[in-house]
């Protein structure tokens, strides 16, 4: 105890309540040195494992990249991605059905039982949402789209827009009463044109005796539609594993009621732009708390 300062062998009251300062700050330190620095975890979380990554910067060197700027109604936008960055411009060509299709599937880096998908889409000052269309999604080796016979291997997950700007879950599933997707719309509109908005769409698939899947869109950081109890697959086996990003945009739908227009009625052309495609294996993004005004019921 040399660093007490020279008490008498008497201690007086000060004396005592000096000592018992000292031997507490002392304690008090060895207490804060044994406490875990803020924000850390006894074991700390496993890094993201990335299975698909896009910016649009350098596509020649990324395939995913050079798929997409192959097709005939993609072009490559040296400035028209976030922030001036590099992105990809579709045009959303308006006929009987819709609009042309824009689809583009592409082989994630290894298969999983849960992925979360983001990216980044403006839709231009001369788009039109009309009744909806698709807006991408996850699929497995061989996916269930555009009202094909569903089979117990087979499903999709795309999110789609809708009318004012809506956006909706859009699932394939085990449900053989069904000839189309199923899903929810968010309950208000939560695009608007002439901007960025980050779209988030996380898949957990179900464990194949059960309805036990969901998927969940976020729009911009909140949560804007849940759908639960999904039955995707209806067996197991690594072909029913999420394995494909489905690359999926147009209007539609199979009837005109779909089809953008112009001051004349007559079939038109349309524009959106998308940047920052990755998808994560797990469920990553924000949390689920954060609501995007009221959260969209399933309407099956
Ligand atoms: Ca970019």
């Amino acid at each position: 105890m040399h660093f007490l300062p020279n008490l008498s062998d008497r201690p007086t009251f000060f004396d005592m309540f000096y000592r018992l300062l000292i031997l507490f700050r002392g304690g008090l330190v060895l207490l804060i040195g044994a406490l875990p620095v803020a924000g850390q975890t006894a074991s700390p979380p496993r890094p993201e494992e990335v299975l698909l990554q896009e910016d649009f910067e350098n596509p020649a060197e990324q395939l995913f990249a050079q798929r997409a700027i192959q097709h005939e109604r993609i072009d490559y936008a040296p400035s028209g991605g976030v922030d001036g960055s590099a992105g990809i411009r579709v045009k959303y060509e308006g006929f009987d059905r819709g609009s042309q299709r824009v689809v583009v599937r592409y082989p994630l880096s290894s298969p999983v039982e849960t992925a979360t998908l983001s990216f980044d889409v403006l839709f231009e000052q001369d788009f039109q949402w009309v009744r909806g269309g698709k807006l991408h999604g996850l699929g497995p080796a061989r996916p269930i789209t555009g009202g094909k016979p569903r089979v117990p291997d087979g499903w999709s997950a795309r999110a789609t827009f809708k009318d004012d700007g809506h956006i909706a879950t859009y699932l394939y599933d085990q449900n053989t009463t069904k000839k189309y997707g199923v899903g929810a719309t968010s309950d208000a509109p939560v695009f608007s044109r002439d901007q960025w908005h980050h779209v988030t769409l996380q898949v957990q698939l179900n464990t194949p005796s059960k309805a036990d899947g969901f998927s969940r869109v976020f729009v911009d950081g909140a949560l804007a539609v849940h759908t639960k109890g999904v039955a995707f697959r209806g067996t197991s086996g690594p072909d029913t594993a999420i394995t494909q990003i489905l690359f999926s945009t147009f209007h539609g739908g199979s009837s005109p009621r779909y089809t953008p227009i112009d001051e004349h009625g007559k079939p038109t052309t349309v524009h959106a732009r998308f940047d920052n495609f990755k998808v994560t294996a797990g469920l990553v993004g924000p949390p689920v708390l954060k609501f995007h005004r009221r959260v969209g019921k399933t309407a099956q």
